[in-house]
């Protein structure tokens, strides 16, 4: 057993993130519309602001996604058959409990259902026993450090019969390094809390196939993803009133300052929101208030922003079943089940891989 109680495995040493940083920004911010990737929202303190996001009156997503959790877990690991859950994206892991809970209860169940069947065989007729289950396993693979760290530690104190690593990666750029099952081995890999809506378009339908690759004939995928609603929930839930939102898209400018040493002055930019009911996504901006220039030494790069111009740092695409569907099975995917809340705000789904 490792001394933490989780194995920890780092993909992205800091030369690799600062190269993938530096990239990023210089694509984004020469475009003719600025843009930046959302992955470097989640240092330290974005990790924790997204963590109070959730916590958010306004924020319904966490909060519905583990309502049907809580109701569906047992359904969705039963449905699944699962010895290993990888988490993409896990963040605090917090609503994984729920899946842990089932997985784990499952295993006893099976354990219990042994010990009956071989209180009741004879010698005469005897009754083989089930293959042994491999040890229960979960899997959080993520970018933040500090997410990752706190999130195991805390599961490993809750959780003494499972056995939990940590995975310091890109999810996209970094499948491939999903654990390998061992024999007879079924694994899920879950992304919750509507991450998937964070890809544009073009860059969902790569991860889905190379998610889909990455998987063997018995293992799921099982996805957690926003529904479409109306504008007046969703444009609150990322506006909220205490501004929690508008500091988590803020503080992108703070990590460009730290690991970038750029100049941006944050109070010259304002938290903006849009609903764009085209392509059904939200859109988050960053609206520069003055025109301005902003250094970036590291990348040997001025920044001109006029008054009023936009950095888009994230969409959030919300869906719809049939449209969502249509894409995991253009994927290769299969539906295995469907699980929503009352007011069909948001959505569980289990995919399987098709033979
Ligand atoms: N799954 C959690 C957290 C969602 S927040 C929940 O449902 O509440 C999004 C998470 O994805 C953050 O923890 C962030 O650090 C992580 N993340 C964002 N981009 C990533 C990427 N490209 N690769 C791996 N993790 C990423
Ligand atoms: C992580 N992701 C699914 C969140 C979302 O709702 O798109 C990130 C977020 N951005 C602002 N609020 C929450």
């Amino acid at each position: 057993m490792p001394a933490l109680g989780y194995t920890y495995h780092d993909h992205l040493p800091a030369d690799f993130s600062a190269q993938s940083l530096r990239d990023d920004v210089r694509i984004g911010l020469t475009a003719p519309r600025k843009w930046l990737p959302p992955r470097w929202f989640y240092d330290k303190v974005g990790s924790e602001l997204f963590e109070d996001i959730t916590a958010l009156r306004e924020y319904y997503p966490t909060r519905t996604e583990r309502a049907i959790l809580a109701e569906s877990a047992t359904a969705i690991v039963s449905a699944a058959g699962v010895d290993t859950l990888i988490e993409l994206g896990s963040g605090s892991s917090e609503k994984t409990r729920l899946l842990l809970d089932a997985m784990l209860d499952a295993t006893v169940d099976q354990t219990a259902g042994l010990a009956e069947r071989r209180g009741q065989g004879s010698p005469a007729d005897p009754i083989a026993p089930p293959a042994v289950r491999p040890v229960p396993s979960y899997v959080a693979l993520d970018v933040s450090e500090d997410a990752l760290r706190s999130a195991c530690a805390a599961l490993v104190s809750s959780y003494p019969r499972l056995r939990v690593g940590a995975l310091r990666a890109d999810f996209t750029h970094h499948l491939e390094l999903l654990p390998a099952p061992a024999a007879a081995e079924r694994r899920m890999v879950a992304f919750l809390g509507s991450t998937i809506g964070n890809f544009e378009p073009t860059e969902r339908a790569t991860f889905l196939r190379v998610l889909h690759a990455q998987l063997r004939h018995d293992d799921h995928f099982l996805l957690g993803a926003d529904l479409v609603k109306s504008a007046d929930v969703l444009v609150p839930a990322y506006n909220d009133a205490a501004g929690v939102t508008a500091a988590f898209n803020l503080n992108l400018l703070d990590v460009l300052n730290h690991s970038l040493r750029a100049d941006f002055d944050r109070s010259s930019f304002d938290h903006v929101v849009v609903w764009d009911a085209q392509q059904e996504w939200i859109e988050m901006r960053l609206r520069a208030t003055r025109d301005m220039v902003v250094r970036l030494p590291d990348l040997d790069l001025d920044v001109h922003f006029d008054r009023g111009e936009d950095v888009r740092t994230e969409i959030s695409a919300k869906f719809r079943r049939e449209t969502l569907t249509a894409e995991l099975v253009a994927a290769g995917f299969i539906s295995r089940g469907w699980w929503t809340d009352q007011r069909d705000w948001f959505s569980l789904s289990l995919w399987g891989r098709r033979a």
